[in-house]
């Protein structure tokens, strides 16, 4: 159901303020040490960074894998947000806080990428990005996208279900979650250069989670592989909760009996939870989730419960109380 509100009606601009400019004022309590840190991270763990020229004449070896075939179960209520709007408009601050991440992204390399698969498994092992997708059933879902600063979009996805690599990863019983992890290059990521975030970006979901139907992983979008701004060559699509989870450019899947500790929770831990379900009426500390701006169209929706998926996951959080389920 789409209801168009006027634009005036909307929350006020500055209520939503994006988790950044928040948290950047904070970090000037944090100070230098970290900075010492991030020095240090930059020497050791990094690689050279490529000229931006080699990076953008490398040929995209999973190219020819798009478009993959729509699965019709997927389909949406609203229209597809329009490719130049979704491809301009991001988050990810490896690259920094601002929307223009489309701008900054060309100095990382995405291959060779290699993936690691750790942890509570029968063994682990790691295999490059291309040997990955040879494993896998490529399809196109379209979802819905809803960022936890209150603006949605709708997404044409493609990748394959994360229950595929969760059997190809062959998890030992005692696994309950999984844990996901972005590549750490200062040197290719200048965001990665500002010490007062606790990088890398981490997410995980519950076995349970990664297993549900809609937990995806995608490769590529508007029927291509992925842009760098949108997480090329690996990311996650969650669709009934909030962006944040929808960590891009994985490295590491790593399988625990502990939950992990995300990135966002590390940062802002009043603001930002593990479980992140998408709820209309449980307001973020500094505003409210009632309603959604679709990019792109000036227009305001009412937000729905598990941002319209509950019909596909509502089951998985019975039963578990004091848990804050959506924030
Ligand atoms: N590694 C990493 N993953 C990330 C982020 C990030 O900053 N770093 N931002 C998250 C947030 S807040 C959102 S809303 C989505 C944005 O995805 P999009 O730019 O493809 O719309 O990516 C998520 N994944
Ligand atoms: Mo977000």
């Amino acid at each position: 159901m789409l209801i168009k509100r006027r634009k005036g009606w909307e929350i006020a601009e500055s209520s939503a303020t994006p988790e950044a400019l928040f948290f950047n004022r904070r970090s000037l309590l944090r100070g230098a040490g970290a900075a010492i840190l991030a020095g240090a991270a930059v020497s050791c763990g990094d690689e050279t960074p490529p000229t931006a020229a080699a990076a953008a004449e490398t040929p995209d070896p999973s190219a020819a894998l798009y478009p993959a075939t729509r699965a019709i179960a997927f389909t949406l209520d609203r229209d597809v947000t329009r490719e130049e709007i979704a491809t301009t408009y991001n988050n990810y601050y490896e690259f920094g806080s601002h929307k223009r991440i489309y701008r900054d992204v060309e100095s990382l390399a995405i291959r060779p990428w290699d993936i690691a698969i750790e942890g509570m498994v029968e063994e682990p092992f790691t295999l490059g990005i291309d040997d990955l997708l040879k494993k896998v059933p490529l399809e196109e879902r379209l979802y819905r996208h809803r960022c936890v600063e209150a603006w949605a979009m709708a997404v044409p996805w493609s990748g394959f279900p994360m229950r595929a690599l969760v059997d190809l990863a062959r998890p030992l019983s005692g696994a309950s979650y999984v844990e996901m992890t972005t590549f750490l290059k200062p040197s290719q990521a200048s965001g990665q250069r500002q010490p007062w975030y606790p990088w890398p970006y981490t997410e995980g979901l519950t076995m349970a989670e990664a297993a549900n139907d809609l937990a995806f992983l995608a490769t590529g979008v508007y029927g291509k592989s992925l842009p760098k701004q949108m997480g090329s060559p690996l990311r996650l699509a969650t669709p009934w909760k909030y962006g944040f989870k929808s960590i891009k450019g994985i490295v590491r899947f790593k399988f625990t009996d502990k939950r992990p500790k995300t990135f966002w929770e590390d940062t802002g831990p009043t603001e930002y939870g593990f479980w992140a379900n998408v709820n209309p009426e449980v307001p973020h500390p500094r505003w409210s989730q009632a309603t959604e701006e679709l990019i792109g169209t000036g227009s305001r929706v009412p937000t729905q419960l598990f941002n319209g998926y509950a019909d596909h996951v509502a089951d998985l959080y019975k039963d578990m109380p004091g848990e804050k389920l959506f924030m």
